[in-house]
């Protein structure tokens, strides 16, 4: 975890820090000096950069060209940010709990949340678009939660979660892709803990043959499971191709171990691959089996007695391997070593005659291995044939050519790194524009750094992170801004904003909150005028419009005990005009913005009187939004 690293022939990272306090970060990059690149004069350089934070720069009511979609880690929700500006525009509660949006509270929000919206925790990593044909399509984010096994789904038009799926029989869904051609059909997640099955504390040995892990392929459009992969040791991260066949992931623990010394033992794992057609096949045919109470099809895609799988293939790679990306012209898979200073190129061409057992070995698919540097995890791509690998323990980006590391591996006598650049400090994910598409551009590069240290004003012993921006529009990279962010982003998308097409306000009939409008109508109930308590037993229902600054309904009564359900219809057009309902010391807090309508159920337990407000700044008389509840003791 230390950022101490070897020094560079004549030049030591002390050095380097000081010079870039003084002339910008960007100069820390003379450091690499030897590598390629001529080296600029320290002004040349820190006028380079100055003009590309200026490009970085946007103006006050100016808009960004990027939406940059970041995961909230173990804080559990999607952040919305601008890029290049790196302002904050949006979070998206997802497996959290959001008080100012009622995310977790109200009917809507825990109907999709299902039961796992027992659950208050989450930890996000992997937020990814939907596609067709390789390019984003607008619809949805995808993401995953490892703490409790799920992977939810964002609707873009309106920036919501609409589906949550907890994924069966396994534990910690952690690497999260989505299939890029022909289109979105399937979300694949990787489960990374190996568990007995069945897991009822019978068996406890992970080494067992009844020990696995599985490959979850999800339905992006129902969000149910499509079908579930057995396969050998665990799984890290992963990627899709762009034919639509082939998924690849890395795998850390081939031991099967439970301890640290364990998972290190081999000095290869693999990168397993996934024939996607060949497993769909299979399961078309019947060729499954369920587990437990879950009816999702299962295959095996574990070799038996030295005999392939006809689902899967193992392609050996150096120890420990993290992050797993395909290259934006579709012809590599790029296995990043952390523990090897490489990372493993896979021909994806050549995966056809590796399923049809044409080579005699697995390894024969790996057409370049470049060193790189010390703890790589991820690559991204700038759509000109450039890789940027994070070097964890150099703290570095690395900028490399992907032809000249497959010649070098051929033999040829020529350098495939372009630059070294420090971050500050020890990069997890990075990601540069529309990287995953086939439309990576090669503008910006956000590196996700896991460590502040002395970059901002000091926040106590838990320090922010930092998320940097890199303009890579040219030959050299150059650092265009740190920006804090709190725990954790472990990996961010960028998509070009003409690719997102947002609503201004609510369409009446959109399902979010289609089983609240159901509800209503049973209870004859028009939700746009109607302002009415109804009572259902010990059940009470109370609709009422909003519009700025006034509830339709400002005072109702019921009885100690009972449950109510307050369902409000924010009747209200004017664009950016939301109401929240606020219902004091009840527990209670929601958002409705125009023409939505949200519900929140809960005990009326207290007698006596009880204010409701208005939350969401709305109007100059919107302290006076408020409204009370009576409650007649028992
Ligand atoms: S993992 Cu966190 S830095 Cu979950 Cu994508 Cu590599
Ligand atoms: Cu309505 Cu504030
Ligand atoms: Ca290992």
């Amino acid at each position: 975890m230390s950022k101490e690293t070897e020094d560079k022939p004549g030049m030591n990272r002390r050095r380097f820090l000081g010079a870039s306090a003084l002339t910008g970060a960007g100069v820390a990059m003379l450091g690499t000096a030897g590598i390629g690149s001529a080296v600029m004069s320290r002004e040349s350089w820190a006028a380079a950069v100055s003009e590309a934070r200026q490009n970085a720069h946007v103006a006050p009511g100016e808009l960004d060209e990027y939406y940059g979609f970041w995961s909230g880690g173990h804080q559990g929700e999607v952040r919305v940010l601008g890029v290049p500006s790196m302002r904050e525009l949006m979070r998206i509660p997802v497996f959290n709990v959001d008080s100012a949006t009622g995310w977790g509270l109200t009917n809507e929000s825990r109907a999709i949340m299902g039961e796992s919206a027992k659950y208050l925790n989450g930890d996000c990593h992997h937020p990814h678009l939907s596609m067709a044909d390789g390019r984003y399509d607008g619809k949805y984010l995808f993401i995953n939660d490892k703490a409790n096994s799920r992977v939810a789904r964002i609707r873009l038009d309106i920036m919501k979660c609409d589906k949550m799926l907890t994924v069966p029989n396994v534990q910690a869904i952690h690497g999260l892709r989505v299939q890029k051609v022909p289109h979105t059909k399937y979300v694949f997640a990787n489960a990374e803990f190996i568990i007995p099955h069945p897991n009822d504390g019978s068996q406890f040995d992970t080494t067992a043959d009844y020990s696995y892990t599985m490959f979850n392929v999800i339905d992006a459009e129902n969000m149910e499971m499509a079908f579930q992969v057995i396969v050998e040791g665990n799984l890290d991260n992963c990627d899709a191709d762009y034919t639509g066949k082939y998924a690849a992931a890395t795998c850390y623990n081939s031991e099967k171990a439970t301890d640290l010394g364990g998972m290190m033992r081999n000095e290869r794992d693999w990168v397993v691959v996934f024939n996607i057609e060949a497993i769909e096949q299979a399961v078309k045919a019947g060729n499954f089996i369920t587990l437990g109470d879950s009816d999702v099809p299962v295959v095996d895609g574990r070799r038996k007695d030295g005999n392939n799988s006809p689902f899967t293939r193992y392609v050996p790679v150096p120890k420990n391997p993290h992050g797993l990306n395909t290259s934006p012209d579709g012809k590599y898979f790029i296995a990043n070593g952390k523990l090897s200073p490489t990372v493993s190129i896979i021909a994806i061409d050549r995966l056809d005659d590796l399923f049809a057992n044409k080579y005699d070995e697995e390894r024969e698919v790996i057409v370049g291995e470049p060193e790189l540097g010390l703890g790589p995890l991820h690559t991204t791509f700038d759509g000109r044939g450039y890789a940027y690998t994070t070097l964890f323990i150099d703290s570095q980006v690395v900028k490399w050519n992907i032809e000249d590391a497959v010649r070098a591996y051929n033999g040829d006598d020529v350098s495939y790194i372009r630059q070294k650049l420090d971050v500050q400090y020890q990069p997890g994910h990075n990601h540069a524009s529309l990287t995953e598409t086939r439309d990576a551009d090669g503008k910006w590069l956000v590196v996700l750094c896991k460590f502040s240290k002395d970059r901002f004003l000091l926040t106590g012993p838990l320090h922010p992170e930092n998320d940097q921006l890199i303009d890579i529009s040219g030959d050299e990279m150059k650092l265009v801004h740190d920006g804090p962010t709190y725990a954790e982003p472990h990996d961010c998308v960028l998509a070009h904003r003409s690719q997102i097409k947002t609503r201004k306000i609510w369409e009446r009939n959109d399902p979010f909150f289609a089983p609240t409008a159901e509800m209503a109508k049973k209870d004859g109930i028009v939700l746009e005028s109607d302002n009415k308590v109804i009572r259902d037993g010990n059940k009470v229902r109370v609709y009422m419009t909003s519009m700025a600054p006034a509830y339709g309904i400002n005072e109702f009564t019921v009885k100690q005990g009972d449950e109510v359900t307050v369902i409000i219809t924010n009747i209200d057009e004017i664009e950016d005009v939301s109401h929240g309902f606020c219902m004091t010391n009840h527990g209670v807090s929601m958002e409705i913005s125009p023409q939505q309508t949200s519900s929140v159920t809960f005990v009326a337990d207290k007698p006596g009187v009880h204010w409701y407000y208005c939350n969401w700044f709305c109007h100059a008389l919107h302290m006076e939004m408020v409204g009370r509840m009576l409650v007649e003791p028992a």
